[in-house]
């Protein structure tokens, strides 16, 4: 196990002190440990490849190596920064990588970060980043060299980090709630409202999670679901390709997180969607799944942002007071709808994880 602050110490040393990076949950303590920080000096971005740029950014602007921090399956999503722009052959800007490494052989772990897990190293090999795997204060030594290395080099250097490795905070405690409204009340009434056979696709994080309990708490038949296991940011464009051809209403579940890690496909969805588009923003202004990190969603404005991307109309639910009759208005008004829902934190303590992702799939099909 290591300390987080030991890690800190030993970026620290190396005049590394700016963190950038996407919540990951084998990294929470890690953000845990930077929330105090001055705010310029650790930026939540809402993409890897955003995260990889504000980096490079730094770095030309200070000559010092940021720090970024991501979970293996946000390493794609940082690909094309990586490649295109602060690799060696390009413009040789020497960065340091943190990765949370899900689906690592060594850990038993769901069928999406098995896939990304199993190629994670040969990735980074693939475009020369040399990378340590820390699993004790001795690995740091090695990680030292390489930092030395990149700095003179102007390479870009990694660490993988398992589940585990990083050592637990006990003093610090998760951010209380930003919203009240209970999830899984507001997500119970939801499936109480819907028809029989009404097609769910719903982000990755909790909410598929929470879906799946509930639906099975409740005994509800009456939804054919696709969840999100991954992809994250994308479960709005996989339901707006889906209801193009389709006349059923489709109902998206999409969280804060997922919506601003890619915002402008909300924007497409405003353009092509049909009416039978029902998009739900589950927002709790954070990555609840994750640690809890915030999103800065609070402050967005969804009325204008919908509406100004081509929704028609706009509603809001932020209590239990006329649930039932808001829910209804929402789901069956004949207009191109985007519904923000301000919820609490989950509170379910065992949520189930989807694993038979072929029978899913199949199901939501037919
Ligand atoms: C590309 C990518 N980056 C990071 C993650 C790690 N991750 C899983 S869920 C999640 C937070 C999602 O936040 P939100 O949509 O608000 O849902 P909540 O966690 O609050 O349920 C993150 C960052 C991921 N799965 N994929």
């Amino acid at each position: 196990m290591i300390k987080v602050t030991t890690l800190i110490n030993l970026l620290k040393k190396n005049g590394i002190d700016f963190y950038t990076g996407v919540p990951d949950s084998i990294l929470k303590e890690l953000s845990f440990s930077l929330q105090s920080k001055n705010k310029k000096k650790h930026i939540i971005a809402t993409n890897e490849g955003s995260a990889v740029s504000i980096g490079i950014g730094h770095y030309l602007s200070t000559k010092k190596l940021p720090a970024i921090y991501m979970q293996n399956s946000g390493l794609s999503n940082a690909l094309n920064p990586l490649i295109s722009i602060a690799h060696k052959k390009v413009y040789s800007i020497p960065l340091i990588l943190i990765i949370g490494w899900r689906g690592s052989p060594r850990i038993k772990d769901e069928p999406q970060h098995n896939v990304k897990g199993k190629i994670t190293k040969q990735i980074l090999k693939l475009l020369n980043i040399k990378y340590t795997v820390l699993r004790s204060t001795s690995d740091l030594n090695k990680f030292h060299k390489q930092i030395k290395v990149a700095k003179k080099d102007k390479s870009i250097v990694a660490c993988l980090i398992e589940q585990g490795t990083l050592e637990k905070n006990k003093k610090i405690k998760a951010k209380k709630n930003f919203y009240n409204l209970d999830k899984e009340f507001f997500l119970k009434n939801l499936l109480k409202n819907i028809k029989n056979q009404t097609k769910i696709i719903s982000s990755t994080g909790y909410n598929s999670r929470e879906l799946m309990y509930i639906k099975d708490k409740y005994k509800f038949k009456n939804s054919k679901d696709f969840y999100m296991v991954g992809g994250m940011g994308h479960t709005s464009s996989v339901a707006l390709g889906y209801s193009l051809f389709n006349k059923k209403k489709i109902i998206c579940i999409d969280g804060d997180g997922s919506l601003i890690m890619h915002l402008g496909s909300i924007k497409t969805a405003g353009t092509f969607a049909n009416k039978n588009f029902k998009y739900i923003l589950l927002n709790n202004n954070t990555h609840d799944s994750v640690g809890g990190q915030s999103t800065y969603t609070n402050n967005i404005d969804f009325e204008k942002l919908s509406k100004s991307l081509g929704f028609k109309k706009f509603h809001s639910i932020k209590s239990k007071k006329n649930l039932n009759q808001n829910i209804k208005k929402f789901l069956y008004e004949k207009n191109l709808g985007f519904l923000e829902v301000q919820v609490s934190k989950s509170k379910i303590k065992k949520l189930p994880r989807p694993t038979d992702l072929i029978k899913i799939k199949n199901e939501f099909m037919s």
